[in-house]
């Protein structure tokens, strides 16, 4: 069985599929995209993922894409160790879980990173036409690379809003942890939901936002806490 993935170091996508890969033991061959010279935008790669996105998945010659799809299958053909609960009612809270990283974190966490590191890092110093060039080739992501400009980044209301939004996330972790009884967010099993919210947070802990957490939130600093001193992370 030949597993390929095309990714990138920092995208946190890409890192939840790496965890995934990681806690399975499973041997994959990497395909690194960089994302400042445009290799997840020419033909041969958008014929793998039509988004111009990573990571893509290749399974035996047959493309996967969407992380949290990517998991999923990973999990369905490597079912040891097992990341996702048998039971239908707690399958059921993970995919509700799932949903709303997608909705909500996910999208969170790019608007604090693109305007402190990657907009500094890749575009601010791109001529401007190629920027626009650049964009206007992007499949999904035209209006969040308007929106955020080449020099301005994103407005303060847009930044604000993400904060909340990791607030929110955290704070429902912090519950449900409570709920649960722990060590890990659906309870005693280590799921694909502590394996997807992982890079999220480590993204905002590294951009220096652990405080949304960190002062009042002892449950959520905690599985952090676990999950930093877990193999593979
Ligand atoms: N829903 C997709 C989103 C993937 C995604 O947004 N990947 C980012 C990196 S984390 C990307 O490729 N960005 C390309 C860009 O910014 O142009 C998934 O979960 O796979």
């Amino acid at each position: 069985m030949a597993l390929e993935l095309y990714h990138s170091g920092h995208s946190t996508c890409s890192q939840k599929v790496r965890i995934c890969l990681a806690e399975k033991g499973i041997e994959w061959t990497s395909h690194e995209l960089h994302f400042a010279t445009g290799d997840h935008l020419t033909p041969e790669y958008l014929k793998l993922n039509p988004n111009g996105v990573v990571p893509t998945l290749v399974h035996d010659g047959e493309p996967i894409i969407e992380s949290s799809v990517i998991v999923e299958y990973l999990d369905e053909i490597f079912p040891e160790p097992s990341l996702v609960p048998r039971a239908p009612l707690p399958r059921a809270r993970l995919r509700v879980w799932m949903r709303y990283m997608e909705e909500v974190p996910t999208p969170a966490v790019r608007v604090p990173s693109f305007n402190q590191v990657f907009r500094p890092l890749r575009y601010e110093n791109m001529p401007e036409e190629e920027f626009q060039e650049r964009v206007e080739k992007l499949p999904l992501r035209k209006a969040f690379y308007r929106r955020m400009g080449r020099i301005d980044g994103f407005a303060e209301s847009e930044v604000d809003n993400a904060l909340g939004q990791i607030r929110q996330t955290a704070e429902r972790v912090n519950a449900a942890v409570i709920q649960s009884g722990g060590p890990w967010i659906l309870g005693s099993d280590y799921t694909l939901i502590d394996v997807t919210l992982t890079p999220l947070i480590q993204r905002m802990a590294d951009l220096g936002y652990a405080k949304l957490w960190e002062d009042d939130l002892p449950e959520m600093t905690a599985w952090f806490g676990r999950i930093q001193n877990a193999p593979f992370v």
